[in-house]
């Protein structure tokens, strides 16, 4: 048995066959999805009743456009030109996806591979404990009778800085906000939410979250390794061996790539976009 964490497929479903067939996927192994299952990309129907589908051999944490697909659908909000999800609102199976996509996580932790996924990235200031306490807030919330005023409330980038005093939908918009859009912070913690660019190009006040998150946390096997998506222009490159960045930007024509727990092998396959 093996377990393949996958980056941000973002609809690109051909690719994402093309990787598990390079990996020989099978019914023992374990498929987990660091969140961007859809938008942008050609086929994110197919992705989502692929991933659907696996059951509980399938682990999901949402990202932002999960999000927004949620968002869209319970609380009419409004699809942006680019988003490519009007084939999943049109099937005759929506309702049934999206109760399911709204019943997924935003931070999977496995103790016995002491492994944390996320969408975007974890603050340097949250224990795991905290980390899964504020991510089921937004599950509870989502899960509950009140998910569309969740979703009414959700967009938006303040507050930009986590306080344990944040109360209501203020709360929650920073606790989605840190776990599915993060990647550049002030030296404060606050986060930025525009800059999505490269390292080394960013404006000098900024840092990626995960320096600040590599230099507070205890070093030591206890620690857990970290998955992450969300961030294309990474490359999967943090220089951190145990923060890995599996989104390399396969829907804008780079590559999809996984990556084998157990054995710490990654694999990638080509962007079919032409
Ligand atoms: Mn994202």
């Amino acid at each position: 048995m093996a377990t393949y964490a996958v980056g941000d497929i973002q609809g690109c479903f051909a690719e994402l066959q093309a990787l598990l067939q390079l990996v020989n996927f099978n019914e023992n192994d374990q498929l987990w999805l660091v969140g961007d299952l859809v938008n942008r990309g050609p086929d994110s129907l197919a992705t989502l009743r692929f991933i659907k589908n696996l059951g509980p051999r399938a682990k999901v944490v949402l990202g932002n456009h999960d999000l927004h697909l949620l968002a869209v659908y319970y609380s009419g909000a409004k699809l942006k030109k680019s988003d490519t999800l009007q084939a999943i609102l049109a099937a005759s199976d929506c309702e049934a996806l999206m109760h399911w996509l709204k019943g997924q996580p935003l931070v999977h932790f496995d103790p016995q591979l002491n492994v944390l996924m996320v969408h975007a990235g974890i603050p340097k200031t949250w224990t795991l404990n905290q980390t899964l306490d504020r991510a089921k807030e937004v599950e509870a919330s989502l899960q509950g009778d009140h998910c569309v005023q969740f979703f009414e409330h959700m967009y938006g980038n303040t507050p930009n800085l986590w306080r344990e005093s944040l109360t209501g939908y203020d709360r929650l918009r920073c606790i989605t906000n840190t776990l599915t859009r993060m990647r550049f912070c002030l030296s404060g913690q606050q986060l930025d939410l525009k800059f999505k660019g490269e390292i080394g190009k960013q404006p000098p006040e900024l840092t990626p979250w995960f320096e600040f998150y590599d230099q507070s946390i205890p070093r030591g096997p206890a620690t857990p390794q970290i998955l992450f998506g969300h961030w294309a222009a990474l490359m999967g490159q943090t220089q951190h061996k145990n923060i890995i960045a599996l989104d390399t930007g396969c829907v804008w024509g780079e590559k999809l790539t996984a990556i084998c727990i157990e054995t710490q092998q990654l694999y990638s396959t080509a962007s079919l976009k032409k």
